[in-house]
């Protein structure tokens, strides 16, 4: 059976990854950070299965910016397949911390493509790499050719790994890949990205708990899709030869605007009534009109979207609506 070592388990993706590859017969070791609080709550039901934790899943304490732990935990797990998600993700925050977002986005990446290439059977090397390379792109939809322009801390530092992966998957000959996924969404989102925030908020608004949602500027556009289906495009990215980037996305764009109609209209209220503008969740700079072009990877991997948008919101803001009882 093959074994697996995932960094950001405890995120969205790695929460949804580990299942995935459970599911596929793997062993998975995540790597974690110490935190005054033990809670990891979208492991919660892993740890919960007597057949799974510590049989099949297994936790090691790591930071990102240890290099001899992270070196330790590698060399003794020895995977087949290491999966690198770990990372500051609020691009918003990447202005207020940028210093931090790029030691550990940036230089996290060098340093465990530096412990690999040292060894003498190095692990196949998934990078979450992202949409915000892109920026502010000259072209749409945006492919693997795309040249990169960032436009905040944290696309700039996702930029700087993503070409280090290149880099030594180029020259130093290791299955390296970069999955350039645009935004992906779930229940299991942290719940100050904006998809998560307006589910919540409509559903709190539903249940009388709050009266309003503040927003920053509703006319951004993304492209959103669903996590689950981009974990997979992460396994399958993985399973290919030769090793390539793959962007990972649905080709559709919408509006926070969208997200906001949406999830008011699965609990039946007008949203008119509860939506302000705050300043303060406004971005110093903000890509414009990303919208990703997942042509190679339908071709190559066969990997395809399951469900869309409005489904999407609509599950969101269900979950949000049955986690208020
Ligand atoms: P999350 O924010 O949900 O998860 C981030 C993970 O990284 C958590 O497990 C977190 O641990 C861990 N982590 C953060 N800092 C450290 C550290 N210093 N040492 C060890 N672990 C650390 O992100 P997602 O799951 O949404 O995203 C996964 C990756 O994909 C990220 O790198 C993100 O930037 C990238 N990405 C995500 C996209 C999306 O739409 N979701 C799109 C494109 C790229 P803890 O639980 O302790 O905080
Ligand atoms: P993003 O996701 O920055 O694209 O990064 P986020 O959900 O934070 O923002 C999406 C868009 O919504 C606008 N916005 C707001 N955003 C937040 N968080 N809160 C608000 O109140 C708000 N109001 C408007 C933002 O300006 C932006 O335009 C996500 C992360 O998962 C990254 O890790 C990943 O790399 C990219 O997606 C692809």
């Amino acid at each position: 059976m093959p074994t697996a070592l995932i960094t950001g388990i405890t995120g969205q993706d790695g929460s949804y990854l580990t299942e995935l590859l459970l599911e596929k017969g793997y062993t998975v070791h995540g790597i974690v950070r110490r935190t005054s609080l033990l809670e990891r709550s979208r492991l919660r039901h892993l740890f919960a299965d007597p057949e799974v934790y510590e049989k099949r899943l297994f936790l090691h304490y790591a930071d990102l910016d240890d290099a001899t732990t992270l070196r330790r935990v590698i060399l003794s797990v020895a995977p087949d397949e290491l999966y690198h998600l770990a990372g500051q993700s609020h691009v918003g925050l990447s202005f207020e911390i940028p210093e931090s977002t790029c030691q550990l986005t940036s230089l996290s990446t060098l340093r465990i493509l530096e412990i690999i290439r040292d060894l003498a059977n190095p692990p196949r090397f998934y990078h979450a790499s992202s949409s915000e390379v892109f920026g502010s792109p000259k072209e749409s939809p945006q492919n693997e050719d795309t040249p990169f322009r960032p436009v905040t801390p944290y696309g700039y530092a996702k930029a700087f790994a993503t070409q280090m992966v290149g880099i030594y998957r180029n020259s130093f000959g290791i299955h390296a890949v970069n999955g350039i996924t645009f935004n992906h969404e779930s229940p299991r989102r942290g719940e100050n990205f904006v998809t998560r925030k307006v589910c919540r908020a409509a559903a709190a608004i539903k249940k009388g708990l709050t009266s309003h949602l503040s927003l920053g500027d509703t006319s951004a556009r993304r492209d959103w899709g669903w996590a689950p289906d981009y974990v997979k495009g992460m396994w399958l990215s993985l399973q290919h030869s030769p090793a390539g980037d793959y962007v990972l996305a649905t080709g559709r764009q919408h509006s926070v605007q969208d997200v906001v109609e949406a999830a008011f209209a699965t609990v039946d209220l007008d949203w008119r009534q509860h939506l302000k503008r705050d300043e303060r969740f406004v971005r110093k700079a903000d890509p414009c009109n990303l919208v990703g072009d997942p042509g190679k990877a339908r071709r190559e991997l066969g990997w395809e979207v399951s469900i869309d948008f409005e489904e999407m919101i609509r599950r969101m803001t269900e979950a949000e609506l049955e986690n208020l009882g």
